[in-house]
């Protein structure tokens, strides 16, 4: 096998109740029994002052009464999350999966707050630059679903679910209306799975995206970053 020359930049990207989760096991694993180094962060997070950016933006006594302040909140860590984190691992030629980025802020603040996309977009330019993902896999469920699987999660751990979870299902509907939008938008890009399948058959189904990714890299189809 030839291994890829350069850190490639994968996202997860769904809904509530999705399967995130175990999604990312399967594909950190996938990539790893591929022989590539893999880092493994998620959003809004992967640094120390953007993982406590996460804890104020999504603790539900410490209500963010804003949809603009939720908005800047969520791109002053990516700010750090992409300069501290990303870059560097794929400058050194890691492959880095990355648990929701950009496109969650289309999603839940664009969608589901309503915030204008061409603010977004100037956001986007601002922190990210250049930095997209290669590939972004959609995990797609039909919110009812989504919402019944998250209520028997909570169930069994006893947790109380986070700010954003308390939204009602009309805003979930609307952050699902524009993560299909974007996949539509970029097919080249995305991958959507049926995240309604048993668990087996999506871990299939990621590892077939993984790999028809990866041999894409490999011939060559992709431009390194
Ligand atoms: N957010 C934002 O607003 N703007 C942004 O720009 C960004 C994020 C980046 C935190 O994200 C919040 O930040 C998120 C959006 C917002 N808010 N919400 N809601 P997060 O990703 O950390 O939190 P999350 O969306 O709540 O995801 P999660 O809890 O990590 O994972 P999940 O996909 O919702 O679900 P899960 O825990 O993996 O699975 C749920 C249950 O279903 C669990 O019991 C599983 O065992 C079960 N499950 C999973 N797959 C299956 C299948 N296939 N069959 C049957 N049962 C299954």
């Amino acid at each position: 096998m030839t291994e890829p020359a350069s850190g490639r930049f994968i996202s997860l990207e769904g809904g509530e109740g999705a399967g995130k989760s175990s999604a990312l096991a399967t594909c950190r694993e996938h990539l790893a029994a591929r022989g590539l180094e893999v880092v493994l962060t998620r959003e809004p997070g992967g640094t120390p002052l953007a993982e406590r950016i996460r804890e104020m933006m999504l603790d539900p006594d410490l209500p963010v009464r804003h949809a603009e302040t939720e908005l800047l909140l969520v791109f002053a860590a990516r700010a750090e999350h992409v300069r501290q984190t990303i870059r560097p691992a794929l400058a050194r030629g890691a492959w880095v999966l990355s648990d929701r980025f950009v496109d969650s802020s289309y999603a839940y603040q664009g969608g589901g707050r309503g915030l204008p996309e061409a603010i977004i977009q100037a956001l986007e330019g601002f922190t990210v630059g250049q930095t997209r993902p290669d590939l972004t896999l959609l995990l797609d469920l039909p919110v009812a679903d989504g919402m019944a699987r998250a209520g028997q999660r909570a169930q069994g751990n006893g947790c109380r679910g986070d700010r954003i979870e308390a939204e009602p299902d009309c805003f979930f509907e609307r952050v699902r209306t524009v993560f299909g939008q974007r996949a539509a938008a970029e097919p080249q890009r995305f991958q959507v799975i049926d995240a309604g399948q048993p668990l087996p058959a999506v871990a299939d189904a990621l590892r077939q995206a993984l790999d028809r990714f990866i041999d894409r890299v490999q011939a060559g189809a992709l431009a390194a970053p």
